[in-house]
């Protein structure tokens, strides 16, 4: 195997700083590929040193440092944590592992931590990274402290390291910044500039050139063509959307979307899909307007609810990461066709909540999808109140049936009857690229089961959403979005 590897150190800070105009570096191999994982490799897999001399939280430490970067909205990493491995070395083992070294630190005393990757020369295709901490010369904690130097921050700048990027020297509490004090808690959160750095190596989304809405044959457990294949001039980069009332005339035609750029950042848009009555050949999907909105750092998902209870589906809640590395809750408003929604409510998520997707149920409920360790997913309840800034928990359904190989990719309710959505959807894909959706129901114990699967053949859908594309005022048409 024509491997090389790269390393990359984290030191204490002790120097001048050198001064760097970019936002982000990334790495290239000699031939002048771009050093990154490939897709196909994801989830990035990683086991931890099992020695006791960790300080207790150390493991719960290192996988949140992961869970930030998977919560990136345009990237869609994911990792799995594989567990506790004895005496990991630092080797091209195809084992990606966090190694913890009290003897034989061979980095020189000053760095802190250090990632080495192995790729490939030709195509810079990494194939393994192991990040070594240096317990030698160094005292970890898992809380702030004067004295110790926290896992989960210096893991989160390492994990950067893992993914293909290289450290900055422009802006102290990055956390590709490559120097570190002692009780620094400031690279934890990732900020805008890594956002950009790993959606720029690991770009996901999905344009709107490949939209069809079907309906969902339940007799034959297949989806049928409704609309047919559109085209769009924007190729707008969506990453998030759903299907929302932005006209309020009670028909949930209209597609809320969140395209990132780099450039620009995230915009939130409202796009209204044809009238299949119109005959005209050639509708493209038009988007009916645009606006920027404060995204802070990162989107991470959205969804439609009627918050307020007027009986339209025109609230659009979106959670993000601000700035300062805060999940939270921004609930807004369609106030008229014309206007950029006004945002209603702002609600704190604790930071280290990990919802990943979110679906609009009935009225002012939200379905909640936390990934918990790894590829494992706990799917929760909750009533949205906008008029006490307050979001509380109605039902917990415990983990979503998903077999580990797989990723769920979208949430979405489905109504039976008008304004009740019984039915979550679950777009969900295997390594392999191979998509189904599951319809799942609550039951009267307070668990949802499976009432239908359907594999979707050939296509390799990325986002999915309910939307109501025949207007009989039931949002139970499926909008998929592929690459
Ligand atoms: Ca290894
Ligand atoms: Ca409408
Ligand atoms: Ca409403
Ligand atoms: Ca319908
Ligand atoms: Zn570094």
């Amino acid at each position: 195997m024509n491997a090389r590897y790269c390393s990359a150190a984290l030191l204490a800070l002790c120097l001048g700083l050198p001064l760097s105009a970019r936002a982000y570096q990334i790495r290239y191999s000699r031939t002048g590929s771009v050093i990154r994982w490939v897709r196909a490799e994801f989830p990035i897999h990683y086991y931890i040193d099992s020695n006791p001399s960790m300080p207790a939280g150390a493991v719960e430490g290192v996988i949140r440092a992961f869970q930030s970067w998977e919560n990136v909205g345009p990237a869609r990493l994911s990792f799995a944590y594989r567990g506790l491995i004895k005496s990991p070395a630092v080797a091209n083992d195809g084992k990606n592992c966090i190694i913890w070294v009290e003897d034989g630190w061979r980095h020189g005393a000053q760095t802190i931590a250090h990632a080495t990757t192995w790729y490939f020369l030709e195509d810079g295709r990494i194939v393994d990274c192991d990040i070594e901490v240096n317990a030698r010369d160094y005292d970890w904690s898992t809380a702030p402290s004067a004295e110790t130097l926290d896992i989960q921050n210096v893991m989160a700048h390492e994990i950067g390291h893992l993914l293909g990027l290289d450290d900055i020297f422009n802006s102290l509490d990055r956390t590709m910044f490559g120097f570190i004090l002692r009780g620094e808690t400031t690279k934890r959160s990732l900020d805008i500039d890594e956002v950009r750095g790993s959606s720029f190596l690991y770009p996901f989304s999905a344009s709107f050139e490949a939209i069809e809405a079907s309906s969902i044959d339940r007799e034959g457990e297949s989806l049928l063509p409704f609309l047919p294949r559109r085209d769009t001039p924007e190729g707008a980069n969506i990453i998030l959307i759903s299907s929302c009332d932005w006209d309020r005339d009670g028909i949930g035609r209209e597609l809320a979307a969140v395209s990132y750029e780099e450039e620009s950042g995230f915009t939130f848009h409202v796009y209204r899909l044809p009238d299949p009555e119109e005959k005209e050949e050639d509708i493209s999907i038009a988007a009916k307007d645009e606006w920027m909105i404060a995204a802070g750092s990162n989107a991470r998902c959205m969804a439609a609810v009627d918050a307020d209870g007027d009986g339209s589906r025109d609230e659009i809640v979106i959670l993000k990461d601000t700035a300062e590395g805060e999940p939270v809750i921004n609930v807004y408003k369609f106030s008229s066709a014309m206007e950029a929604p006004s945002l209603l409510c702002r609600i704190p998520l604790g930071t280290s909540d990990s919802t990943t997707h979110m679906a609009g149920m009935n009225g002012d409920e939200i379905c909640l999808l936390r990934k918990v360790e790894g590829r494992r997913y706990n799917l929760s309840l909750h009533k949205l109140d906008i008029s006490r800034e307050k979001l509380s928990l109605k039902e917990n359904y415990g983990e979503l049936p998903v077999a580990p190989d797989e990723e769920v990719l979208s949430i979405f309710s489905l109504e039976e009857d008008a304004g009740k959505a019984a039915v979550l959807g679950v777009l969900a894909a295997d390594a392999k690229g191979r998509a189904r959706i599951d319809f799942m129901e609550p039951t009267p114990d307070g668990e949802l089961s499976c009432s239908l699967s359907i594999q979707l053949p050939g296509s390799s859908p990325v986002l999915a959403t309910s939307i109501d594309s025949n207007g009989d005022g039931l949002l139970n048409e499926i909008v998929l979005i592929t690459e």
